[in-house]
């Protein structure tokens, strides 16, 4: 027997994506550290296509069409790394190993350079969509060798969701390219989560509705700007009921919120390339303080805030303001995220298009939505905007909705419902946009204290100013 493909790792993930392959037609060999799960998936769903059970990585080289292809679908990290050196014994020249799993790009990027001194041509593959999305088609985002990836799109393309008969899966850019932006999307999906979280809080805390009825404003907002699979979810829980108390299910929920690291990853690595993604990084921290329980107890005693609920004279306009100011701090966050990526094609000498990742992230993954559909087009008017901000039809949006977002944020404030996403967003708007930034007087502290010069608005050149001795301005 031969196979076009094969997987080792069956866990959930890999299970999955096996299947979905051969649902489309490919033959797929199995392999996977314990046998029980090549045996499980045979016996459970081997009438879905041809499966290939192979139980050694020699028996999986000896079975697979040439050039290889073999999708590594393994625990991220170390794991991932025994894996590839295993594989890399049993492969030849001009095989390709695909790696699917969450890596770190960094990773993707070294595993990637030390495959194609072996001749061996690797992927970095960001899949993203959870086990729903493996089997009925991710979002999928490939790096590696351009050439490569001809061997590669009929089989990805084909397994990944479809929007209006486009796949979400397109070639992103070389080595780490595809695991960046799939680390991108998680950070974005970090920042739309959190601002839809503050959205309820604030309607919650304004008003004198349950969830459930909140769900019904959430429920109208998706057939707008919004309209998104975070928001239709947000109006399944809301409407939830816990079964055992018959009390809404998210005052049964404790109020932490766990992140797993990929948020920390790309605000890392947006702070190594100097972009400022406040936004997401508001989104990572609003976790980590959510988690401090015990500052949190604490506090609650101690620290004062205003008395009282926000007050709201007209119910609809307010409602209308939340919106407005989500929809603008949504912007911001994106604009910040597909910021990486125009940061990332300079630091690494990669042409990721925007536009086109806009378009693979309209289905299959968690932050799949209509506002995607803007994005590209913006991409498609300018392919290298600046800032997502400057197109045409976000500016309108700004100009919209600048004045709600600044009543709902001051509305918060002065009421003491913490937007931290909400307000850093429209800091980072204002900042923007700003005449003149006190970073002038911060130029001068550090001339001050370090002699690290500055630049004059009046003439070119590095100065440093005569704090001591005779006051003379010297040219450095
Ligand atoms: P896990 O991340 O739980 O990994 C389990 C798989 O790794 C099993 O097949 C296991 O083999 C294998 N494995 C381990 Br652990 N150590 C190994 C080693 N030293 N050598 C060989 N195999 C080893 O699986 P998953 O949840 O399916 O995720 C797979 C990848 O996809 C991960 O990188 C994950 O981050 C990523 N991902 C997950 C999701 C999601 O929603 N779960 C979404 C997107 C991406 P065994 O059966 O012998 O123990």
């Amino acid at each position: 027997p031969s196979a076009q493909i094969g997987v080792t790792g069956l866990a959930t993930m890999g299970h999955n994506l096996a299947r979905n392959l051969a649902r489309h037609g490919f033959s797929v060999a199995l392999h996977n550290r314990t046998q029980e799960r090549v045996d499980a998936l045979v016996a459970q769903h081997g009438d879905e296509g041809t499966f290939v059970p192979v139980s050694s990585l020699e028996e999986l080289a000896a079975v697979l069409e040439r050039p290889r292809r073999v999708l590594v679908m393994v625990k991220a990290g170390p794991a991932t790394d025994a894996v590839i050196d295993d594989l890399a014994g049993v492969l030849e020249p001009g095989d390709i190993v695909i790696d699917g799993g969450n890596a770190h790009f960094a990773d993707t990027r070294r595993r990637e350079a030390a495959l194609k001194e072996k001749g061996i041509r690797f992927f970095g593959v960001g899949v993203s969509g959870g086990e729903e999305g493996a089997l009925n088609g991710p979002s999928i985002m490939p790096g590696g060798d351009r050439e490569a990836y001809q061997a590669l799109a009929p089989m990805l393309e084909a397994i990944a969701a479809q929007v209006g008969g486009t796949p979400c899966c397109t070639y992103i850019g070389p080595d780490g390219a595809g695991h960046f932006v799939k680390m991108v999307h998680n950070g974005i999906e970090y920042a739309d989560m959190q601002l839809i979280a503050e959205a309820y809080d604030l309607l919650r805390s304004a008003l004198d509705e349950t969830p459930a009825q909140l769900a019904d404003v959430f429920e109208t907002w998706n057939s707008g700007d919004l309209e998104s699979f975070l928001i239709e979810i947000t109006v399944r829980v809301l409407r939830h009921v816990d079964g055992a108390t018959g009390r809404p299910f998210v005052d049964v929920v404790v109020d932490e919120a766990e992140q797993k690291g990929t948020g920390l990853w790309t605000v890392q690595t947006a702070l190594e390339l100097g972009v400022p993604v406040s936004g997401i990084a508001e989104a990572v921290f609003a976790r980590g303080v959510s988690s401090h329980s015990g500052q949190r107890e604490r506090a609650r005693g101690l620290l004062p805030g205003p008395a009282g609920r926000p007050h709201v004279d007209d119910r609809d306009a307010f409602v209308e303001d939340v919106r407005k100011a989500l929809y603008a701090s949504k912007l911001v966050a994106y604009a910040q995220g597909f910021d990486m990526m125009r940061s990332a094609n300079e630091r690494y000498g990669w042409d990721i298009d925007r536009g086109a990742v806009a378009t693979i992230w309209r289905g299959g993954c968690i932050i799949r939505a209509r506002f995607l559909d803007r994005i590209r087009e913006a991409y498609d008017r300018e392919r290298e905007l600046p800032s997502l901000l400057f197109d045409a039809y976000f500016t309108q949006a700004l100009v919209d909705g600048q004045e709600a977002w600044r009543r709902v944020v001051s509305l918060a404030t002065a009421s003491g419902v913490p937007v931290p996403g909400f307000s850093s967003a429209l800091a980072y708007y204002d900042a923007l946009r700003a005449d003149r930034l006190p970073a002038a007087l911060i130029q001068g502290q550090r001339d001050l204290f370090g002699a690290h010069t500055y630049r004059r608005v009046d003439r070119p050149g590095s100065f440093h100013a005569g704090w001591s001795g005779d006051g003379q301005e010297e040219e450095r």
